[in-house]
């Protein structure tokens, strides 16, 4: 396997024998045989719209297959056979439509002809055999670029997937991720490839506002709420990931069952939504991000609900109390299907013990997505006027592992007192819990939402520098980021199509960016990578 898409690859170079977080070489080369699989897929679809040959039901699947192999979505072998052959057989019949149009796929790319092994093991070899990503391109420099794009497509297609989920789709979306994921098949030149990777970002921008849409259209635009990090004495299940859809139906199924609900890592923020937060049962927050459920799992006394990223393995003493549903997935763990039953999750947690006590671990503010800003933007704009604002912050992106992390930690307790700080995604439990206090009554620390809610940083950004009539590089404002995996690499490119310039990112750098693409990245856009200490940054931003 050679797998190095997030950041804690192996070494910082690549994970060559497991994955750190838990990939084996079997589902290494599933994913790389998916991938390759849908590009022929998706080949077929390019070719199809030029003749009007649109099927819904192909641009889902494709979709949802790209995901799946973003980092910490599905470990599960046997999904990744089942959608092998689903790919094959959509591309043949979706073929024999185009060509019945009147279509021409004039691609001679292996993956249009691609016929899977009929074994698993077979698979396995043929995702093996494929050295996907080293074989992307001979040149590193194109290889990286290639790289990138695929990444920020994964991202994309995840961020597409969970605006579909909520009936918010644009064909135009799905026409680009068909002709890149098709592209990407042949050889590209730099100029083209930095192109496709900037056009993914800006892309991505329009499937954000679609989950935006999806997201506030159902549910409501969150409020400022408070959330309890405590529990009481009930029965107890706790939900983790990103889907809003998947809370929403097990709030519904769980009402007068003497259960309450918890949130987890990056469903903090669905406490703020008034179609959500209406349910008396959907009680508290329980734990912090991703990279520490293995820690605080075990002790939660009740069933466990995965709608998405991040999975890691469940520990022996909870597996039995996990389920997952949705495209995340891990072997031998009960999946709740597309029927959305939640009653074994429902009956799991009925006979688990639940919180025995009453404990208080104080609370936290969530609600600040743009409408509750762009709510107090007169405020916000006279407090800068009179210089009562210094500086903004956009401290956020994704948790992780590694110590060198703590330097959002210290960013966020040296920011001084007359900064404001926004955060969003699951890099947030670094800070989250700290109480900054307020300038001139509105919060210093705004939780705008999930690494999902993006799209709402972006335009209170924007509406920052349309009521300074300015650009958002001359706003008193500057993002220092953390990522992990791929919905951090789109967003990032997302930024970059913006021309968002003087980026801090960390906690390192990705491993797939080669020197010379990273200078490419320098001199566009001044990415850098965040100091030694937050204390130094601090001094050189605020000059
Ligand atoms: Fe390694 Fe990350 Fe790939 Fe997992 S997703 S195999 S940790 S690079
Ligand atoms: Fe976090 Fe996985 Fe990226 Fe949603 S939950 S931000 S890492």
């Amino acid at each position: 396997m050679y797998c190095n898409q997030c950041e804690q690859t192996a070494k910082g170079v690549a994970c060559t024998t497991v994955g750190v977080c838990g990939k084996n070489e079997e589902v290494a080369g599933l994913e790389d045989l998916l991938t390759h699989a849908v590009q022929g897929l998706c080949i077929v679809a390019d070719a199809g719209r030029k003749v009007n040959v649109i099927d819904n039901a192909v641009d889902r699947f494709v979709c949802e297959s790209i995901f799946a192999c973003l980092t910490n979505v599905d470990f599960d072998p046997a999904r990744f056979v089942d959608a092998i052959y689903k790919t094959v057989k959509l591309r043949d019949e979706l073929k024999t439509k185009v060509e019945a149009a009147g279509g021409t796929i004039d691609s001679t790319a292996a993956a249009l002809t691609f016929t899977p092994a009929d074994t698993t093991a077979g698979l396995e070899e043929q995702g093996a055999a494929l050295n996907y990503i080293t074989t992307l391109d001979a040149n590193e420099d194109l290889q990286s670029l290639k790289q990138i794009a695929m990444y920020g497509m994964r991202g994309l297609a995840a961020y597409t997937d969970h605006a579909a989920i909520l009936g918010q789709e644009d064909d135009e979306v799905y026409a680009f991720i068909h002709h890149v994921m098709a592209a990407l098949t042949t050889t590209m030149e730099l100029n083209d490839l930095v192109a496709t990777a900037l056009k993914i970002g800006e892309v991505n921008i329009r499937a954000m506002e679609l989950l935006d849409a999806g997201n506030t259209g159902t549910y409501g635009h969150p409020v400022p709420t408070e959330v309890v990090l405590g529990h009481r004495p009930n029965k107890c299940i706790l939900v983790t990931g990103h889907d809003l859809k998947d809370l929403g139906m097990l709030l519904e199924q769980t009402q007068g069952k003497g259960i309450d609900i918890y949130s987890h890592g990056e469903m903090l923020p669905c406490h703020g939504y008034p179609e959500l937060k209406k349910y008396a049962h959907f009680y508290g927050h329980f734990g912090t991000a991703w990279q520490n459920q293995q820690k605080e799992m075990p002790e939660f006394p009740g069933a466990i609900l995965f709608t998405t990223n991040c999975i890691q393995k469940p520990k022996d003493s909870y597996i039995d109390n996990v389920f997952t549903t949705g495209l995340v997935g891990w072997p031998d763990v009960k999946h709740v299907g597309d029927d959305k039953d939640f009653t074994p999750v429902v009956e799991k947690a009925l006979s688990m013990p639940g919180f025995s006590d009453e404990v208080d671990n104080g609370s936290v503010m969530v609600g600040f997505a743009r409408n509750t800003v762009f709510g107090v933007a007169d405020k916000v704009i006279d407090a800068v006027k009179s210089k009562a604002i210094r500086h903004f912050f956009l401290l956020g992106g994704c948790d992780g592992a590694k110590p060198g992390r703590n330097y959002y930690t210290d960013m966020a307790e040296q920011i001084p007192s007359d900064c404001m700080i926004l955060t969003l995604a699951c890099g947030k439990f670094r800070f989250f819990d700290k109480k900054l206090g307020d300038i001139g009554g509105i919060p210093r620390l705004l939780d705008v939402g999930q690494c999902n809610d993006a799209y709402s940083a972006v335009a209170i950004a924007t509406a920052l520098a349309g009521a300074f009539e300015c650009g958002v590089n001359d706003l008193p404002l500057s993002f220092v980021l953390s990522w992990y995996e791929q919905k951090a690499v789109v967003i990032l490119l997302s930024l970059f199509s913006l021309g968002i310039k003087d980026i801090r990112l960390g906690p390192s750098l990705p491993a797939f960016v080669t020197p010379n693409v990273l200078n490419v990245l320098v001199e566009n856009f001044n990415v850098m990578p965040i100091g030694d200490t937050a204390a130094d940054d601090l001094k050189t931003i605020l000059g």
